[in-house]
């Protein structure tokens, strides 16, 4: 049986482009988690040229962005990072489902991948420990940072052996009967 294995362990940076899309509602999460994804970037070897950040109002009009950005074909991927924290009303749900299933659509229609880096929480305190602002904080849980280490996994993946046209591998649908 083929398997394959795959991460973003080692995956370099150098030569890929980035849009990190980012929502400014909550911009006291959203900051620290453009902060985590850009320094993961460039542990990778990426410079401030190959990284575009991009501000818009909220989580609601991340999808719009990314999805023209995505259409340009000029980025290997879309960041997407945002924090969308309950109230008390239902307003957080429709903003958050809304969001996720935009991003997803995004990179369905576009075939680039699109992370998403966007909190959905109950509370300001779980929105700030996974964007990882408390003093002292390694950052360990910095959902930005994961985001853009499932980027570099995914670009890695599409750019690899699997996916050149000149692939010998005719395996793919070995053993299945459809
Ligand atoms: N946008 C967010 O990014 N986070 C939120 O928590 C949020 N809440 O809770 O309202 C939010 N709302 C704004 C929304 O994203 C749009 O910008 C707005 O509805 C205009 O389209």
């Amino acid at each position: 049986m083929d398997s394959y294995q795959h991460s973003a362990e080692g995956v370099l940076a150098h030569d890929l482009r980035f849009v990190i899309v980012a929502a400014r509602f909550n911009d006291f999460v959203v900051e620290p988690l453009i902060r985590g994804a850009v320094d993961t970037l460039k542990s990778r070897g990426a410079s401030d040229q190959q990284i575009e950040i991009v501000r818009v109002p909220g989580a609601f009009e991340l999808p719009l962005a990314a999805m023209k950005f995505a259409q340009t074909k000029r980025y290997d991927a879309v960041i997407a990072l945002g924090a969308v924290i309950k109230g008390d009303t239902p307003h957080f749900h429709y903003v958050s489902a809304e969001c996720a299933s935009g991003l997803l659509r995004a990179a369905l229609d576009t075939g680039v991948p699109v992370a998403f880096g966007v909190l959905t929480t109950d509370t300001v305190e779980q929105a700030v420990e996974r964007a990882a602002i408390k003093a002292g904080n390694n950052m360990e849980s910095n959902k930005g940072d994961d985001a853009a280490l499932v980027a570099l996994e995914m670009v890695n993946l599409f750019n690899g052996d699997l996916f050149k046209a000149s692939s010998t591998n005719t395996g793919a649908h070995k053993g299945t009967s459809q």
